[in-house]
């Protein structure tokens, strides 16, 4: 049992991505590890990628809606950071033995025309700095066996973030209803599940406060340009070798995924 610390679960979290290989939670060997240290850890592990060369494009928030809440047993919304690394071009296929066992959720993402720092950041100050809102998906892989764990250690493992893809075509939020946004999942063609942009904490631009305010309680602030996963509206759904994800949003247009 390694003794656990900032530095040792930040290496252990990143040996086990770059292995493809999950492991116990981190709470069980650190059961008094507190969320304020968990942060400490995912920065961390992204200061271990950045050393590495990759750099930040933006932020994911995760579990903002009650499905995912529900499936994972956690019912705090957490914060994650997205590098360069984990971006995927529309279309681009998804190599699923690159990783442990991917999921796939889609997003409403946000790419950021001016800074938003908080706090005391509201949804509608939140939503004025939003250059383009875009159809997004999500690919999750918990650096956790059977994707189980306590919010500490999600928050730790950088919110289970693995790639991300967002639509080319940006729609500017003037006009949008994003509570109403609606969308259809599909595998294979079947539809599995839809949603509203309201399972998003009632309004993707409340997630978006959230990260704000939340990102300034550590001296962080959201950056023009910066991309914004806002969390799935969906539950996730597995992605195999040969099968294509779609999502279909009113407004946003389509995205599909092909693992291969
Ligand atoms: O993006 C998300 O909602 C995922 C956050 C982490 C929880 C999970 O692995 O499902
Ligand atoms: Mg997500």
């Amino acid at each position: 049992m390694p003794e656990w610390t900032i530095d040792t679960t930040a290496g252990e979290l990143l040996r086990r991505e770059h292995g493809r290989e999950d492991g116990a939670r981190i709470t069980e060997g650190w059961p008094d590890l507190d969320l304020g240290t968990a942060y400490r850890i995912q920065d961390a592990l992204l200061d271990r990628k950045t050393g590495a060369g990759q750099t930040v494009v933006g932020v994911k928030l995760g579990l903002t809606s009650r499905a995912k809440q529900r499936r994972m047993g956690v019912d705090v919304p957490l914060t994650g950071w997205l590098t360069d690394a984990m971006t995927l071009a529309p279309g681009e296929p998804v190599a699923v033995g690159q990783f442990i066992h991917p999921r796939v959720e889609p997003e409403i993402a946000f790419v950021m025309g001016a800074r938003l720092s908080g706090p005391g950041v509201t949804a509608e100050r939140a939503m004025s700095a939003v250059r383009s809102v875009h159809a997004g998906f999500e690919v999750i892989d918990s650096r956790y066996r059977d994707f189980d764990f306590a919010l500490p250690d999600v928050v730790a493992d950088n919110a289970s973030a693995c790639r991300f893809a967002v639509s080319g075509s940006a729609v500017p939020p003037d006009g949008l209803d994003l509570a109403e946004e609606s969308c259809r999942l599909s595998v294979d063609g079947e539809t599995v599940d839809t949603a509203t942009g309201a399972a998003v904490l009632g309004h993707p631009a409340n997630a978006l406060a959230l990260a704000a305010n939340g990102l300034a309680e550590r001296g962080l602030a959201i950056e023009p340009g910066w991309i914004i996963l806002t969390g799935g509206l969906t539950d996730a759904v597995p992605l195999h070798p040969g099968s294509t994800v779609s999502v279909a949003f009113d407004s946003l247009g389509a995205l599909s995924l092909t693992g291969t």
